[in-house]
């Protein structure tokens, strides 16, 4: 896995809604209507996470789910945090009202 340089981050979080660089990782306030829908949406991205053995911190809030990717592993940002960011981002559309 390679720590991506701030030129190739500032490129590939174009191609991202709503995320944003928070002290070197991305981060993204998902809202829903209610604690439950928050959990079903992390009950949705756990075996995302485990598949590719990458894993959000995430902060639940009620109903908003605050999200921040880092790669511990190469201490900055790689290419697993920009697929995991997508991922989440289709999977939150998938969330049971
Ligand atoms: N998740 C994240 N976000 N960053 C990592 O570096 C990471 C991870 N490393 N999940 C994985 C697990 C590693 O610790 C295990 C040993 O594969």
């Amino acid at each position: 896995m390679k720590k991506l340089s701030e030129a190739e981050i500032n490129s590939l979080i174009k191609n991202l809604k709503g995320w944003t660089l928070d002290n070197n990782k991305l981060k993204k306030e998902f809202k829903f209507s209610n604690f439950k829908q928050s959990i079903n949406f992390l009950d949705l991205v756990e075996p995302v996470a485990d598949s590719i053995d990458h894993h959000p911190d995430v902060c639940i809030y009620y109903n908003r789910v605050v999200v921040e990717l880092t790669t511990h592993d190469v201490g900055g940002l790689s290419d697993l945090d920009f697929q995991l960011a997508e991922k989440m981002d289709e999977l939150s559309a998938h969330v049971k009202t």
